[in-house]
């Protein structure tokens, strides 16, 4: 068999459904094996997004998502893609090209150590130098990927060694659960939460997984216990519940710390130190039990008493069959903590000042999302209002990366789920700036004929930077830009173009896109001369009077 074949045969064994990516000279062999071959090739517009996409695909499956591109420019395209799957633990396998191996006529031309430049990126890179490999090396690229902590791994498939002959066939995954906790600390864990008086959940990244998720809501349903979110927990137990008392979108002082300082144990489910360091430790006496694939990484401000280390859903539920309601929990505190914030965030929702104000863009959007609805968040300052405003209902249906925080991941991340959940509503929501990292992808967008709405919030600058720049007494310099006219920018790719003309008109307009075919691209401009009062003075000082 061709090696290119075999390789192809093995991504199949592997499950691999989609390959994103833009090929090369140097992958026409794998692309010729690919077109007869169960995978459908997503042909993108640069390799970042199909990195994005493939990073995505693995955040919402669980399975690696699998990009491709060629040697030198178009491996580097896939860094920031890289950093992204690696730092954000979504399971991903780049495979890139390149000039043969064996006997090289070109000298450097494009050339670049890309399995070097991979490894402080991935958590495994290697060049094939015999298609006697691909099998072996495949699987363990899709292994290491996969397991956890999931993340980034890249192969890299030279010319010569698609050309070549093999008679092999594609490793099978081998069967395998992961190790559980031990009963001892399932038994402290449980005897902690029992004496305590104040128990709270802490739900972070790491818990976002599907069994672990069921396992949380069936431990909430059972003890009534409160939780609040990181935001990349965000939806792993409905946010709508009584029990949950907010989301850690702002680093301090918000009414989730309230809650957070009250708390004499805390569980700390999933937490993963790519979020922000929970500071909890170091401003008040606590307990915290450490719930995690992995022990704590050592930290000055994060060193819990108690690890309960293996899988995370397997532990949850041991000890939700070993924990009863006690008489002297107290939850007063943090019902009340429920109750401002959900009063707070209900305030400004019905704002009829255009352009529209955050409060009632978050709010609007929730309405039209269905409960399973997708919000795929690019990075800009709205992200914080969606984090800490947004009830998520559902495990992965806000998408927003709290780890690399880059821009430019919106749009595609939206597109992989619109692959993978062809029946729910999508909308990526993404700022001025980051939609023009990526916006080159509406074109494949409209190529796949997707039902996507994409949300643009237009300040017509970098409008974080400008809040920072202003919070650290700086003049207002160096950030403001232009727009393309958004309307007619998206009906040049094909899409529908739609501008927001009053604050009434959000909740219509949206509607209207999520139940028409197609493309639909919004253009949605956005007050936020109210973010500084808010967000760093009217919410502390509430918070700080509860
Ligand atoms: C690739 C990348 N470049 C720069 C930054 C730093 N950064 C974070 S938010 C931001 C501004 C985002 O602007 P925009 O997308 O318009 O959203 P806004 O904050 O205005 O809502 C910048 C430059 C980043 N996170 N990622």
């Amino acid at each position: 068999m061709k090696a290119s074949d075999l390789l192809v045969k093995c991504l199949e064994e592997e499950g691999v459904e989609f390959i994103y990516g833009v090929p090369g000279e140097e992958n026409l062999d794998m692309l010729e094996s690919m077109r007869t071959s169960s995978i459908k090739l997503i042909l993108t517009r640069h390799e970042q997004a199909a990195g994005f996409m493939a990073a995505t695909y693995g955040r919402l499956t669980g399975k690696a998502g699998v990009c491709m591109a060629t040697l030198g420019p178009g491996a580097t395209n896939f860094v920031t893609a890289a950093a992204y799957a690696q730092l954000g633990a979504m399971p991903m396998v780049m495979i890139t090209g390149q000039k043969p191996v064996k006997t090289s006529k070109q000298g450097a031309f494009q050339i670049l150590d890309i399995v070097d430049m991979m490894k402080p990126l991935t958590k495994f890179t290697h060049q094939l130098v015999s298609g006697e490999n691909i099998p072996n090396k495949v699987r363990e690229a899709f292994r290491l990927a996969e397991e956890e902590r999931p993340g980034a791994a890249h192969l890299e498939v030279p010319e010569d060694i698609c050309e070549e002959n093999v008679e092999l066939q594609p490793l099978k995954a081998s069967s395998v659960r992961r190790s559980i906790a031990e009963d001892k600390s399932i038994a402290a864990a449980v005897e902690k939460i029992q004496q305590a008086k104040n128990p709270l959940l802490l739900i972070g990244a790491g818990a976002n997984r599907k069994l672990t998720g069921r396992m949380l809501t069936a431990m909430v349903d059972k003890l009534g216990i409160p939780f609040c979110t990181t935001q990349m927990g965000k939806g792993v137990v409905d946010e709508t519940r009584p029990e949950f008392v907010g989301n850690t979108a702002l680093s301090a002082n918000d009414y989730v710390h309230r809650a957070i300082n009250h708390a004499d144990v805390i569980v700390n489910v999933g937490h993963d130190v790519i979020e922000k360091p929970p500071f909890f430790m170091t401003d008040h006496d606590v307990e915290v039990i450490h719930m995690s694939f992995n022990t704590a990484k050592v930290d000055p401000v994060y060193f819990p008493q108690l690890e309960v280390i293996g899988d995370i859903a397997n532990a949850v539920w041991r000890m939700t069959t070993q924990l009863e309601p006690q008489d002297h929990w107290d939850f007063k505190f943090f019902e009340t903590v429920r109750d401002k914030l959900t009063a707070q965030i209900a305030e400004g929702t019905d704002d009829d000042r255009y352009p529209i104000y955050p409060q009632r863009l978050v709010k609007d959007v929730r309405d039209v999302m269905h409960d399973e609805g997708i919000i795929a968040l690019d990075n800009g300052v709205y992200k914080i209002w969606f984090a800490r405003n947004y009830m998520a209902k559902h495990p992965n249906t806000v998408l927003l990366d709290n780890a690399l925080a880059t821009m430019g991941a919106g749009l595609p991340s939206a597109m992989a789920a619109r692959f993978v959940h062809p029946d729910r509503r999508v909308m990526a929501i993404c700022g001025d700036g980051g939609f023009m990292m990526n916006s080159q992808e509406l074109e494949t967008a409209v190529r796949f004929n997707m039902n996507l709405v994409v949300l643009i919030l237009r300040d017509d600058a970098y409008g974080m930077i400008k809040w920072k720049q202003l919070n650290y007494g700086f003049e207002n310099f160096g950030l403001d830009y232009g727009n393309p006219d958004f309307v007619k920018y998206a009906e040049s790719y094909g899409a529908q173009g739609h501008r927001v003309e009053s604050a009434a008109g959000l909740k219509p307009l949206l509607e209207h896109c999520h139940s028409t075919p197609g493309v639909h691209v919004v253009d949605c401009p956005i007050d936020y001369s109210e973010n500084d009062r808010i967000l760093n003075m009217e919410i502390q000082q509430r918070a700080a009077a509860i």
